[in-house]
């Protein structure tokens, strides 16, 4: 995690935009010594900032690096508890198993585990979720919201939109949410959530909420399982995406619909979702753990669940699925 000198140097940096700032105005601000400014900037330039440095003026950041670390997502982000804790790792198995064993520990709500590549990313139901180094965000978000067990789900359809939100405003691309956890561009899966419980009886102690995004990667990097139906932004936008910008994207657009969401419950964020919804009103087959459903997809109930007409005019409801359009 950073240390809190650490974070206060990146907020004073985010706030100056393109202005510099000197050692000694740094030193005064966070309450601490010139040389452990100094330290701290050297440690930047490590980690692959580069810095310019100008006499009498002061520093200012000029350029950030290519991962996707935790300096790099501080450095303007805008939240006050989401986000706020990093735990950056450059390789894992999966975000998802740290994020668990971080959860049990007490983090604080909002805490995130990112990395820059998974060896084992996980889908649902245990299926692989395709992670390879450097060109998507991989991550874990710890909640620890005071919802009955049962309104979980929603959580899922929250973050598809803050995630839709994020990816709007950074490639001015719109993309489409099909229930329950895709996000879709052209018909293609860019991103895949997945939420996990940590629960005792109908108490739950944590909510990890795993995203995963295809940012930067090229056709050819696609396996061949999946590059049929995978897209990423890069592919969509035909430019790099800078992953630490959608990032913190994501993460205002969270904050913002959690707290409305923990504040005033499922329906503003359901409008939201039907916004972006692309399934509403047309025919698809519902494969659920028993049985598969096809009819015309009505909608999502106040509560988040997906209601489909059969042929024969029977209405069910369906919590969890995978959806063919
Ligand atoms: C999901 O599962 O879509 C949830 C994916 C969640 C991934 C995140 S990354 C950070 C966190 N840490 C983890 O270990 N996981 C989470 P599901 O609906 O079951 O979809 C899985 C299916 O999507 C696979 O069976 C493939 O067909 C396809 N797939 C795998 N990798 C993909 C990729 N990179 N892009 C698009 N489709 C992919």
């Amino acid at each position: 995690m950073q240390s809190e000198l650490r974070k206060q140097l990146l907020d004073a940096f985010t706030n100056a935009g393109e202005s510099y700032l000197s050692g000694q105005y740094l030193a005064e601000l966070i309450g601490c010594s010139r040389t452990a400014v100094w330290k701290h900037i050297e440690e930047l330039r490590k980690e692959g900032f580069e810095l310019e440095a100008v006499r009498k003026k002061g520093y200012r950041i000029i350029k950030t690096p290519e991962k996707v670390t935790a300096d790099e997502v501080l450095l303007g982000l805008t939240t006050s508890f989401i986000g706020r804790n990093i735990h950056y790792e450059e390789s894992v198995e999966s975000t998802q198993k740290i994020a668990h064993n971080l959860a049990s520990q007490d983090v604080p709500e909002g805490t995130v585990v990112i990395a820059d590549e998974q060896k084992s990313g996980k889908g649902r139901m245990n299926r692989n979720w395709y992670s390879p180094k450097y060109t998507g965000v991989w991550m874990s978000l710890i909640l620890k919201p005071n919802i009955p067990l049962t309104n979980a789900p929603q959580l899922t359809l929250l973050t598809a939109v803050a995630v839709a939100k994020g990816i709007e405003e950074v490639t001015e691309v719109i993309p489409e949410i099909k229930w329950p956890n895709d996000i879709l561009i052209g018909g293609k899966k860019v991103t895949g959530i997945l939420t996990e419980l940590q629960a005792e009886a109908d108490q739950i102690h944590s909510i990890i909420v795993g995203i995963g995004i295809n940012v930067n990667q090229k056709i050819e990097d696609f396996s061949s399982e999946i590059k049929e139906k995978a897209t990423s932004l890069f592919i969509e936008k035909g430019e790099i995406i800078s992953r630490a910008a959608l990032i913190r994207s994501i993460f205002k657009h969270f904050e913002k619909y959690y707290l409305l969401y923990l504040d005033q419950g499922f329906l503003p964020i359901k409008l939201l979702w039907e916004s972006y919804a692309v399934s509403i009103g047309k025919t698809i087959k519902a494969r659920t753990l028993t049985d598969v459903i096809e009819g015309k997809a009505l909608g999502i109930t106040n509560e988040g669940v997906l209601k489909i007409e059969d042929m024969s005019g029977s209405i069910h409801h369906v919590y969890s699925a995978d959806i063919e359009l």
